[in-house]
């Protein structure tokens, strides 16, 4: 059976997401991030980067929740444009710009709004700038069509729905006013009994919840490793 290495965190729900609407069996593994699971010798030998998710499928490893998103769609036929190469360039398009810019921005915004040290103004104002004009950009797309390619649900609207799902978080809840039709996208995903299933997952394990010396040890490794 389909191994899912995950924790509750945006990047792994994406890929919680499509297993439950494709009705995929699955084990969930959890990665237990604040305790250093990640770091784990046999964690590390199925990703490298030591972040989740990984799925291990039968001899294919996947590592980075787009790809993941992108190998089980072609694998299982499922959630891709029903059209040609016009529709499946936007698709590609679309997924990496959710890889490449919003989750790393999103992300980037969370860390110091919320976990650095010391307030930085600079960076508060430079990832909540870069994770803002990034939400507009899907925002001001989604207000010409439903979905984010073509117009059925696919995987770039599961990717969305990882990050838009925590606008509150990364940006503050006052943020959602300014993104409607985004905030339509997560609503109708978020109704959907295949997301409820995907959130409710991380319930089934107990994950650490305090964000304390070993957790930023864990997950901020240069907080004790300098190399600037
Ligand atoms: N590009 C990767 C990023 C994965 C990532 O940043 N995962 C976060 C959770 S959303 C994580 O593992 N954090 C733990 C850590 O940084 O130690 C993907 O899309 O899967």
């Amino acid at each position: 059976m389909l191994k899912f290495y995950y924790s509750g965190a945006p990047n792994p729900m994406k890929v919680a997401l499509f297993l439950e609407e494709a009705e995929l069996r699955y084990e969930a593994m959890p990665v237990d991030t604040r305790k250093g699971d990640q770091h784990k010798p046999e964690y590390l030998a199925i990703n490298p980067n030591a972040k989740v998710p990984t799925i291990v499928d039968g001899d294919v490893v996947v590592f980075d929740s787009n790809a993941i998103l992108l190998y089980l769609a072609e694998k299982t036929g499922k959630f891709l444009p029903k059209d040609g190469l016009r529709e499946r360039g936007e698709l590609l398009s679309w997924l990496m710009f959710v890889a490449s810019g919003v989750g790393p921005f999103a992300g980037q915004s969370v860390h110091f709004r919320n976990y650095a040290p010391e307030p930085i103004p600079y960076a508060i104002n430079r990832y909540m700038y870069e994770a803002q004009r990034h939400f507009g950009i899907l925002d001001a797309r989604l207000a010409k069509q439903p979905r984010m390619v073509g117009g059925t649900y696919t995987i770039v609207d599961m990717a969305v729905w990882g990050w838009a799902r925590l606008i509150p978080t990364v940006l503050g809840e006052a943020w959602w006013g300014k993104f409607p039709n985004l905030k339509r996208l997560v609503d109708e995903i978020g109704a959907r009994p295949a997301a409820q299933r995907a959130v409710a997952l991380r319930d089934k394990h107990k994950f650490k919840t305090e964000m304390d010396d070993e957790a930023r040890r864990a997950m901020f490794r240069h907080l004790t490793e300098k190399v600037a």
